[in-house]
C-alpha cells in the first residue's frame, strides 16, 4: 500500500506472487484476478469501470463502496483449468490430459459428450462427462477419446444395456445386440 498526496491508498504490488508467462504456449499461466461486487452508487457499471480485460491493474479506481476481491490464479499446463479445480478434480495442473488417454482435462471435466444411443434415458439426459483421472472407468476397453468417438457412455461398459460391452459391440449405443438378435431367428423378428 502506498499513501498519495491526496489522502487515497493505492495498493501497487503483492509480494512474492506475480503475474508469469508459460513457458509453453502462448497465455499466462499465473495471475491474480479481480473479483467486484456491483456498486448501487456508482453511476458506471463496474463490469465497465473495474473489470474491462483492456484496463491495467494500475489504472484501476476504487469509489466509495466499492467491494473487490484478489483471487490469485494458476494455470500451468494451459488446459483452461485453474490449479485449484485441478485439485477438487485430482487432475494434474501441469498435464493437459491427466489420464493420458487422448482427451484432455478440460474435455473430459467441462465438456463432456452427447450419447448417441435412441434409449429413453439418454433422450432426457444425453450429455456424459468422464473420470479425468482414469482412461478407462467402467473397464469395458475402450478408453475415454474412443468413447467420445464412439458416442457411448464413458461409465457404463453396455451403453445400450444389450449384454454386449461396447467395445465388442458392432453398435454400442443403438440397437438391442444385433448380432445375438440373429442368433434367434424368428424370435429376433418380434424383438426387433
Ligand atoms: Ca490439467
Ligand atoms: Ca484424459
Ligand atoms: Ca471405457
Ligand atoms: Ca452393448
Amino acid at each position: 500500500m502506498a499513501n498519495n498526496p491526496s489522502g487515497l491508498s493505492k495498493l501497487t504490488q503483492v509480494r512474492d506472487v506475480a503475474t508469469t508467462k508459460r513457458t509453453a504456449g502462448a497465455g499466462t499461466s499465473k495471475f491474480w484476478a479481480v473479483i467486484a461486487a456491483e456498486n448501487a452508487t456508482s453511476p458506471v457499471p463496474v463490469a465497465e469501470r473495474l473489470l474491462k480485460p483492456t484496463l491495467a491493474f494500475e489504472d484501476l479506481v476504487l469509489m466509495p463502496r466499492d467491494h473487490i476481491y484478489l483471487a490469485y490464479q494458476a494455470d500451468e499446463d494451459g488446459d483452461g483449468l485453474y490449479a485449484r479445480e485441478e485439485r477438487l478434480y485430482r487432475t494434474s495442473d501441469t498435464l493437459a490430459d491427466t489420464d493420458g488417454d487422448g482427451l484432455g482435462d478440460t474435455d473430459e471435466i467441462r465438456n463432456g459428450w452427447s450419447v448417441r444411443a435412441s434409449l429413453p434415458y439418454y433422450a432426457n439426459n444425453p450429455r456424459v462427462f468422464s473420470n479425468p483421472t482414469r482412461a478407462d472407468a467402467d473397464s469395458d476397453g475402450l478408453n475415454d477419446a474412443e468413447e467420445k468417438a464412439k458416442g457411448t457412455d464413458p461409465n457404463r461398459a453396455d451403453t445400450d444395456g444389450d449384454g454386449m460391452n461396447d467395445k465388442d459391440d458392432a453398435d454400442p449405443a443403438n440397437g438391442v445386440g444385433r448380432p445375438s438378435i440373429h442368433s434367434y431367428g424368428s424370435v429376433a423378428d418380434e424383438l426387433v
